[in-house]
């Protein structure tokens, strides 16, 4: 039983986000030139990123599914039935089934900013779980929501798998944490993939895997541009670059120019030396204080931890 995806988005005439327009024309004025890592997501980006949690060196994707299929008995003993599942970036939905037959919710409200990737998911979802109220929900989740009516006076589990949180800085990870606990209540918990520290080539290969499909991934970003905010930025002549930063125990990925560049995103010039670089993501690894730390400081009481089987990647499951 799915219901019509609800947006919160905003559009202008031409479609076109005026927040990501802000974000490209400030972020390529810096110093450091850098643009948020939520615009790598437009239909196509959504795509790139489900490719590449199918290339060998993108580990986090198979441990988790490894880790949820193995924990069912324990998911099921500590969260129990009945609540509404809420979906924080649910993308393609594909670890959903394997909580949803664990722990037997009485709705699904998956959320993305992705609109036409969230509705293909929710009803393919609503295939596989006929008797499940489905509620997909068309947002940005770095905003507190207000959920549907349906499914207000249930209590909620918010489900964050993938180490999404790992893409954001600490300030804006405890603020994204925050307002999860504001969307879902205090009597809510919250059950949350984060990836761990390892040896630095295992990170980078991950993110600069041999076949190229991150490489895409990125530049798609500059495609994106592009596209939609009528850029000439030479695509061809940005180079992908994955780097662990061990200080900010992050892998930083970057476009580098492969000349000097000149070119116009929505009618400003911008231009860019050999070598310099966009910053385009940050994906920070923890370790178990480093993950206690971070969840505590947005409200959330760690409960249980899980890990994989080779200690790559690991679930908490936390308390409002
Ligand atoms: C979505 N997110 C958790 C991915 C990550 O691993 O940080 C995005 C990604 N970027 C490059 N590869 C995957």
């Amino acid at each position: 039983a799915t219901q019509q995806a609800m947006s919160l988005v905003e559009h202008d005439d031409d479609g076109v986000d005026p927040a990501f327009r802000a974000d490209v024309l400030e972020g390529l004025s810096q110093g450091q030139k850098a643009i948020p890592a939520r615009w790598l997501y437009d239909a196509a980006g959504s795509q790139l990123f489900e490719d590449i949690t199918q290339v060998e060196e993108y580990y986090p994707t198979r441990c988790e599914r490894e880790i949820l299929t193995n924990c069912t008995s324990d998911l099921a003993e500590l969260i129990g039935p009945g609540r509404a599942v809420v979906e924080f970036g649910s993308g393609s939905s594909v670890k959903t089934p394997l909580l949803l037959n664990a722990i037997d919710p009485a709705a699904y409200v998956p959320l993305d900013i992705a609109g036409d990737f969230l509705r293909a998911a929710a009803a393919d979802l609503g295939r596989k779980f006929p008797d499940l109220p489905i509620f997909p929900l068309e947002a940005d989740f770095m905003k507190a929501v207000k959920l549907p009516a349906d499914v207000t006076a249930m209590p909620k589990l918010g489900f964050f798998p993938g180490s999404t949180i790992g893409n954001m800085v600490a300030r804006s990870a405890v603020d994204l944490l925050r307002s999860m606990r504001e969307t879902l209540g205090s009597d809510s918990c919250l059950l949350i993939g984060m990836d761990l520290i390892k040896d630095a080539k295992v990170l980078e290969a991950a993110y600069d895997d041999a076949a190229g499909v991150t490489a895409e991934f990125n530049r798609n970003l500059a495609r994106r541009i592009n596209r939609e905010l009528d850029g000439s930025i030479p695509v061809d002549m940005l180079k992908h670059r994955a780097i662990w930063n061990d200080t900010f125990a992050r892998i930083e990925m970057h476009l580098e120019a492969q000349g000097d560049l000149r070119f116009e995103v929505s009618g400003h010039d911008f231009t860019m030396q050999e070598g310099e670089t966009i910053h385009t993501e940050n994906s920070h690894k923890f370790d178990r204080r480093s993950q206690s730390t971070l969840l505590l400081a947005g409200g959330w009481t760690p409960k249980a931890r899980w890990t994989d089987s080779k200690g790559q990647f690991s679930l908490i499951l936390a308390d409002a």
